[in-house]
């Protein structure tokens, strides 16, 4: 995952708060102790506490001499300062525990807080529950690659077995060194309880270790890595050669290696499959980024994801520690005021960082994002895969689902799965129910790492029983319960068309005659759409981002406007599963030379108090969004014949949902997402990331009634 404040204090933030707080510099540490409890006072905030909205989460609050210290299950003891006689920090890391008392006095509760977040904890019992974590010892070692190029790596091993142990290796850009007994414990509860040898890495250029950073460094030819060129390194020799090393070089091991890792991290777990080291037995890419310009974190089917690409560059490559931007404006006005992209990068100073210029002077799929792509290398399965994917990944939805897919032709033994769970981008790895508003009954990442994750690497790296995923493992939404399939997507579904009907009707019936019919609206590039609730903080603001949650943001504040066109089904009486791949067809003219077209398909809840938040809410299952140049061919951008009806034909990607009796279904089409994508000028120019002010120009869009939306709708 991306960036780190420190590593611990991220991991201790994500198990204690709904959401995982998982890339937030160091927030304010108001560390000034004004009062020191005594121990009475201390004693009385003794007790276990639990999570008002996540019952799973639960946190024992004991006493040390004369401080308090927490721990919970997936979190290994933690010492209180006191900051006021009811207030304390937790050593080490931005959080902050308030308890709460009633009118006699009784401690009755605690609030935890974290930057802008808060989440309050009651207290259900005096006694609270102490747990136990393996004990893993810690050594630091540079391993020298084929060229030479040293990389550090901490390796974590259980210190109460003397048995042979697999390795289980994540390698990453994030920084390794906050990487200990408690933080192996706290990440990777279940894995480390089961024993492993961990081995954390910082790839090459990052950190401690030695070399240049390459962002994605592009796959070079080795496929005799004994023979290979020592000059043609990439991430996967350097995976190869770690192994290698450590095979050679850490005693008392079984020569079986697993790799995984969450985004930057699973795109590497990934290339640990590619050309492996024949001691891989095992990887796991949750949520790899794989090909940034058609589906990941910079370019969806070509749109840019300007606010991303700004803040991720700049945190990664500004220096060889993250150090990600703290922009202090709503980005929406940020963007607008600066005009185009490479304006942006003037008023910032950051157009000359690598992957900066990319964008700049590779707008289109060429050799440059082509290189960096990693599905192209997925043409074998060497190694037993498990997929993770999130359905509402704000980041890397797209790459979990298109490398299973490319390997499942080649999977012959039977060893790719893939899980899709209720999650944003890496969110497996917490202790929730929610993701923002939405409750989804159980703690879903807990059932995953318990069920699945776990038994995984202990079948193919320990020979040990428990693993029972026969292919796919999926999330079905609405219904809020784990299904398993064959396959991904299951054969049981079939194609229904879902028109974009008069009147804003959404109907499955085909339009008979007349196919003129349209609906149109006026896209402003001056007032752009914004893709969520205004102020858009900086991605990863250490004060807080409405970034992790903001795909099931409420649809409500956008289907009112004028330039948002939308269609509703009546109220259903029966329910409508869909599992599978839904696909948008739109049959779409602009007065324009270029559109950016949004779709997205919206669950809207009844309109029922008893369903709290969820009263009326218009939840998005799928979206996406498409650059019109690109209609043609990703390669070569062409101008759009200006007032002529153009198929507009792509995925929204993978669901598995089932629209309840008494909600309705909705579609919402819309040409600006911003600041998230960059605006499109609607007028045709060469490279829209150097647009002048003249380019943007308001278009009239129609949206004709033969659009549709083909949904794979499962049998009942
Ligand atoms: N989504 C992040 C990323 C991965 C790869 C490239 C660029 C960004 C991450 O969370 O690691």
């Amino acid at each position: 995952m991306s960036c780190r404040l420190t590593l611990r204090a991220a991991l201790l933030a994500s198990l204690l708060t709904v959401l995982p707080v998982l890339h937030a510099e160091s927030a304010a540490r108001s560390q000034t102790a004004t009062a020191h409890p005594d121990i009475a006072t201390l004693e009385r905030y003794v007790g276990l506490y639990r999570s008002a909205d996540d019952p799973e989460v639960t946190l024992s609050v004991f006493r040390d001499g004369d401080h308090l210290v927490i721990e919970s299950a997936r979190l290994p003891q933690h010492e209180l300062t006191a900051e006021s006689a009811t207030g304390f920090a937790v050593k080490e890391t931005p959080l902050h525990l308030v308890f709460i008392t009633d009118t006699a006095g009784k401690v009755t509760g605690l609030k935890r807080k974290a930057g802008s977040s808060e989440v309050l904890l009651e207290r259900i019992a005096d006694q609270p529950i102490r747990y136990q974590f393996r004990p893993y010892s810690r050594q630091e070692v540079m391993i020298p690659m084929r060229d030479g190029v040293k990389l550090h790596a901490i390796i974590l091993r259980p210190t109460d077995t003397r048995e042979p142990l697999p390795f289980l290796m994540e390698r990453t850009p994030y920084g390794v060194d906050g990487y200990d007994s408690d933080s192996v414990n706290a990440r990777y509860t279940e894995l480390a309880g089961s024993g492993y040898i961990f081995v954390m890495e910082d790839i090459r250029g990052r950190y401690k270790s030695e070399g240049q950073f390459v962002m994605m460094r592009p796959i070079v030819p080795h496929h005799d890595p004994k023979s290979a060129d020592p000059n043609q390194i990439d991430e996967t020799t350097d995976t190869y050669d770690t192994v290698a090393w450590l095979l050679k070089n850490i005693l008392n091991n079984n020569r079986r290696v697993g790799v995984l890792g969450i985004s930057y991290d699973g795109f590497l777990a990934a290339e640990a499959g590619i050309d492996p080291n024949p001691a891989v037995k095992a990887i796991s890419p949750q949520a790899p980024m794989t090909d940034v310009w058609i589906g990941d974190d910079f370019f969806h089917n070509g749109a840019f994801r300007q606010t991303y690409g700004y803040d991720y560059v700049i945190g990664m490559e500004s220096s060889k520690e993250a150090t990600f931007t703290k922009l202090n404006e709503d980005a929406y006005t940020y963007f607008l005021d600066a005009g185009s992209f490479a304006a942006a990068g003037k008023k910032s100073g950051t157009s000359n960082l690598p992957t900066w210029k990319g964008f700049l002077d590779h707008p289109s799929y060429d050799g440059f994002w082509r290189s960096r792509a990693v599905q192209p290398h997925l043409t074998q399965v060497d190694v037993p895969t498990l997929e993770v994917g999130g359905w509402w990944d704000q980041e890397d939805m797209w790459g979990p689902q298109e490398e299973y897919a490319v390997l499942k032709p080649h999977d012959a033994q039977h060893e790719v799965f893939i899980v899709l769970g209720p999650w944003n981008h890496g969110q497996w790895a917490a202790t929730t129910r929610h993701l923002g508003a939405v409750d989804f009954g159980a703690a879903t990442g807990d059932q995953y790492r318990q069920q699945i994750e776990a038994p995984f690497f202990a079948h193919y790296l320990k020979d040990q029983s428990g693993f029972d995923l026969e292919d796919t493992a999926s999330f079905q939404t609405g219904t809020n319960r784990w299904m398993r399939y064959s396959q991904w997507p299951p054969k049981t579904s079939s194609e229904r068309n879902l028109y974009f009907g008069a009147n804003g009707v959404l109907t499955f019936h085909e339009p008979e005659s007349d196919k003129e019919t349209y609906t149109a609206y006026t896209s402003d590039p001056a007032n752009p759409i914004p893709y969520r609730k205004r102020p858009i903080e900086a991605t990863y603001a250490p004060t807080g981002s409405g970034w992790r949650p903001w795909l099931v943001e409420d649809q409500r504040a956008y289907s009112q406007r004028k330039d948002v066109a939308t269609w509703t089904t009546p109220v259903l009486d029966h329910g409508l599963t869909i599992t599978g791949d839904v696909v948008a067809d739109l049959h779409a003219s602009t007065s324009g030379t270029d559109s950016d077209w949004v779709v997205k398909l919206i669950d809207v809840y009844p309109d029922d108090p008893s369903l709290g938040k969820m009263s009326g809410y218009q939840l998005m299952i799928v979206d996406e969004m498409f650059r019109g140049r690109y209609r043609r061919g990703y390669e070569h951008p062409e101008a759009i014949p200006a007032n002529q009806a153009e198929e507009y034909k792509y995925s929204l990607h993978g669901a598995d949902h089932v629209f309840l009796k008494g909600h309705r279904i909705m579609v919402q089409v819309q040409s600006s997402w911003f600041p998230l994508y960059d605006r499109n000028p609607q007028t045709f120019v060469p490279n829209i990331m150097t647009a002048s002010p003249i380019d943007y120009k308001a278009a009239e869009q129609r949206i004709y009634s033969d659009s549709h939306i083909e949904l794979p709708v499962a049998e009942q």
